[in-house]
């Protein structure tokens, strides 16, 4: 194939960020050929387009390199300017809405640090500093879709569904795996409702891995965290 259009993606089929750009390329109708990496031997070519960060997701576009998710989201929705638009136009909104979605990020980085934790208490304060971010995304949430209405069915897929079904997607995986109840109907309803509906949702469908593989996924990426941290 030409390089010319030619839209390539390497990523891990377990990775979250990984998620997120298989999720925007298919909602926006997007034809990507994928190169599953292997992380524990890395490709040249990984190594080649991403020499900074040397991590998946790495879109390939005419032959040129974009990292780090939310970049190479953002590069998507601006470069294939059709329906559904993955940001809004207007700036206000436009910066809104990029504030959530870092703040999701955020609420990530935060939650894996449960994976990390070595002891109970530090597993103890990464729970507490996780359901405090989800605490405020549940009221920021409320608040935003007061402001600003809109779906949480998943019609009109935007770069918040993609943030939050790409982290929270697998919860019932992350409950077992943690023991611990991560999404509760009663305290967040909001947000529980919004996962659910998206898990429904055919181009997510698509790309969910079956909750079997999700499970021995996590459960791997502890153990490799936990030996990682002891070493
Ligand atoms: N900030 C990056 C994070 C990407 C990331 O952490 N990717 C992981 C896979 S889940 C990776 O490639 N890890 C390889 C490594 O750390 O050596 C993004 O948003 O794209």
């Amino acid at each position: 194939m030409a390089e010319e259009n030619r839209v390539i993606l390497h990523g891990k089929w377990s990775s979250t960020y990984v998620k997120r750009v298989e999720l925007a390329l298919k909602i926006k109708g997007i034809p990507f050929e994928y190169v599953e990496e292997d992380l524990f031997n890395k490709s040249p070519s990984l190594i080649k387009y991403n020499p900074v960060h040397k991590k998946v997701p790495i879109l390939v576009h005419d032959g040129k390199p974009i990292v780090e998710s939310l970049v190479i989201l953002e590069y998507i929705d601006e470069t294939w300017k059709n329906e559904p638009r993955l940001l809004p136009e207007d700036p206000y909104q436009r910066a809104t809405v990029r504030f959530w979605a870092t703040y999701i990020q955020q609420f990530l980085d935060t939650s894996i640090k449960i994976y990390i934790a070595q002891d109970k208490e530090a597993q103890d304060k990464a729970c507490q500093d996780t359901f405090e971010k989800l605490h405020v995304l549940e009221e920021g949430m409320n608040n935003f879709i007061l402001e600003n209405p809109r779906l949480i069915n998943g019609e009109k897929m935007d770069i918040l569904d993609i943030m939050i079904i790409a982290t929270l997607g697998a919860f019932r995986a992350q409950e077992e795996v943690l023991g611990i109840k991560i999404l509760d109907p009663k305290k967040h309803p909001l947000i529980f409702e919004w996962v659910t509906n998206l898990m429904k949702v055919d181009v997510v469908k698509e790309i969910t891995a079956s909750h079997e593989e999700l499970v021995l996924a996590l459960q791997t990426f502890r153990q490799n965290a936990a030996k990682f941290q002891t070493k």
